[in-house]
């Protein structure tokens, strides 16, 4: 899961590295020639092969680039600047447009990088990398976690039943998704009825009726062409009787764009109002779901996403800009085809992952 992304984040860390290590060679050359020089000056008062830097320092008395740089080696330091930092934070950028992460989404990375890291001092002990690898973290979490709630603190304390309604594009792992939710749903002591609102596609019914049966769950479904927030509603009715906690409703794969389809969606939030919205795309999608996240929020805003195909995905991209771009959090990441295959998406958890060697 997004391996692409780790190995160009490995090599930013490399990258700055590499410009503080030639920093540090040339700040030993300027120590050793500003010693050589001030021993000259002891014994030999006038030598002009040492004089350059030094007659600069003098004009203004502020010490230019190298020599502060020296004077911080003196003191166990070595301080980072906006020229080191120049090449690898477009290679950076670079990086993270290759891997689908969003123009705006990548530029707040690298301001927030640049800040973090521009005018540090370290003491010897610690690493370029881990300086580094502390300011990526940084900005990557703060990134990614925008909008971050716990999805099942909000179900416990929401009203029963709680009612949970699926959207997105074509194909992208709705109906799964709702499948597996009922099992994680499970796991945790919640019970969930599925309500097929996907009246639309033939076939529909016969699909999720199969994935409620594998996971043992009751569906509420009615014939292609009905109306789905209807079908809803009976689910919603179901759960009252039955004491169910909560209920996942399936929707259509609609575009942003097609009219009826939104209109039902609209319809579905009159009828039920739902607890929650979830937008489900796939990770594989990269910039086009990011796009299509903050298409679905403007035209019927959601509540979170559930980004599914993770294991597919080496860019990440979806993962990291979901969230900055929509105000709505990542809240779930689909890992695989079988039903326990999803998992709660923590922000930390990613950037640690990401980062790890
Ligand atoms: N590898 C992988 N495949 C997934 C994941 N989630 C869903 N799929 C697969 O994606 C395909 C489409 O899934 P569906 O759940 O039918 O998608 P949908 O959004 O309901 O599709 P429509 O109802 O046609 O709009 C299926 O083959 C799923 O097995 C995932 O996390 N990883
Ligand atoms: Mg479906």
């Amino acid at each position: 899961m997004f391996d692409g992304l780790k190995e160009k984040l490995g090599s930013f860390r490399e990258d700055v590295e590499e410009e503080v290590e030639e920093k540090e060679a040339d700040a030993d050359a300027a120590a050793d020639a500003e010693a050589a020089e001030s021993a000259d000056d002891e014994a030999e008062p006038s030598t002009p092969a040492a004089a350059p830097e030094r007659e600069s320092s003098d004009e203004d008395g502020e010490k230019p680039g190298r020599l502060r740089q020296a004077a911080a080696m003196a003191t166990g330091r070595v301080i980072i600047e906006e020229d080191d930092l120049e090449e690898p934070l477009w290679s950076l950028e670079m990086a993270l447009l290759e891997s689908d992460v969003e123009m705006s989404v990548a530029e707040e990375i690298l301001d927030s990088v640049r800040e973090k890291l521009i005018g540090e001092s370290r003491k010897q002990v610690d690493t370029t990398a881990e300086l580094v690898e502390d300011a990526l973290h940084d900005a990557l979490v703060e990134v990614i976690s925008v909008g971050q709630f716990d999805f099942e603190q909000r179900v416990a304390e929401a009203e029963k039943p709680v009612t949970v309604v699926f959207t997105g594009v074509n194909g992208v792992g709705k109906t799964t998704s709702i499948a597996k939710m009922s099992e994680w749903l499970g796991e945790r002591g919640y019970s969930s009825v599925l309500a097929n609102g996907d009246t639309y596609r033939a076939g529909a019914n016969e699909q999720i009726q199969k994935h409620a049966e594998n996971v043992g769950r009751k569906l509420i479904s009615h014939e292609q062409g009905g109306d789905p927030a209807a079908v809803i509603y009976d689910g919603v009715e179901y759960a009252e009787a039955n004491d169910v906690d909560v209920v996942l409703g399936d929707t259509a794969g609609r575009l942003h764009t097609s009219n009826d389809l939104m209109t039902q969606l609209e319809k579905i939030h009159r009828v039920v109002d739902p607890e929650m919205t979830l937008f489900v795309d796939e990770a594989v999608a990269g910039q086009d779901a990011v796009e299509r996240a903050k298409e679905f929020n403007d035209a019927a805003e959601i509540d979170g996403t559930v980004l599914t195909k993770a294991d597919a995905d080496s860019s990440g991209g979806a993962a990291i800009s979901i969230a900055h771009v929509t105000g709505k959090p990542v809240l779930f990441l689909g890992t695989g085809q079988g039903y326990e295959d999803l998992q709660e998406f923590d922000p930390e958890e990613l950037v640690e992952d990401l980062l790890s060697e």
